[in-house]
């Protein structure tokens, strides 16, 4: 299927949104790591990245869940929706592979999927899709403005695309990227997309370690 100019644009846009959201990521670790004691004119870095934050959704059983049930639990966070046809299927797939590698380090990391689309992604259709990847995987959905508020806090970027070939349909265009949310329900790290379990796997231990 040939790719429209359009499609080529938002993919080059999703593109720039990752290389914007991680180096600004990298610079808040960087000036972390290197903070000395602060001296005049300098600026203090007092916090980690400001990606992440309140939510409140409802899970794939149906109960609603806030931010604040996962505290004391590491998140790996994922966004994207049901009817993805690639990026999505391939990075739940990769996530789980990489949780099993992790083994009983993966024990007190929750896997959440937290949809774009929540039109379309019903509880009942998340609860079907993340059982198909892991039992483990969460799925989460909710109003199109709880949705579009923890789109917000996570910095995702995301876009509904019109089907050129089917009028009543469409995707959606989105950031790829796996948060690792600390314990405190902070950034960790954020995992550009991959398709390789071993990177996964890598990024996540060092980001645990
Ligand atoms: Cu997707």
């Amino acid at each position: 299927m040939p790719l429209g100019d359009i499609k080529v644009i938002n993919r080059t846009m999703i593109a720039l949104a990752f290389a914007g959201l991680l180096t600004g990521a990298a610079f808040g670790f960087l000036a972390l790591k290197n903070s000395s004691p602060p001296g005049e004119g300098q600026v203090i870095v007092t916090d980690r990245p400001a990606v992440g934050g309140p939510f409140s959704l409802i899970d794939n059983t149906g109960k609603r869940v806030t931010d604040k049930d996962y505290l004391g639990h590491y998140m790996l966070v994922f966004f994207g929706y049901t009817n993805c046809p690639d990026i999505c299927p391939a990075g739940l797939q990769i996530m789980s592979a990489a949780l099993d590698k992790l083994g009983k380090r993966a024990d007190d990391i929750v896997p959440i999927f937290i949809t774009l689309d929540p039109a379309r992604d019903t509880q009942e259709k998340m609860a079907t899709y993340v059982k198909a990847f892991s039992p483990k995987l969460v799925g989460l959905t909710g109003s199109e403005s709880d949705i579009a508020a923890t789109a917000k806090a996570y910095r995702v970027y995301y876009q509904k695309v019109s089907d050129d070939n089917d009028p009543k349909n469409y995707t959606v265009d989105h950031s790829a990227i796996f948060y690792l949310m600390g314990k405190d329900g902070k950034l960790l790290a954020p995992i550009p997309h991959t398709n390789d379990v071993d990177q996964l796997v890598s990024a996540l231990d060092r980001a645990l370690s």
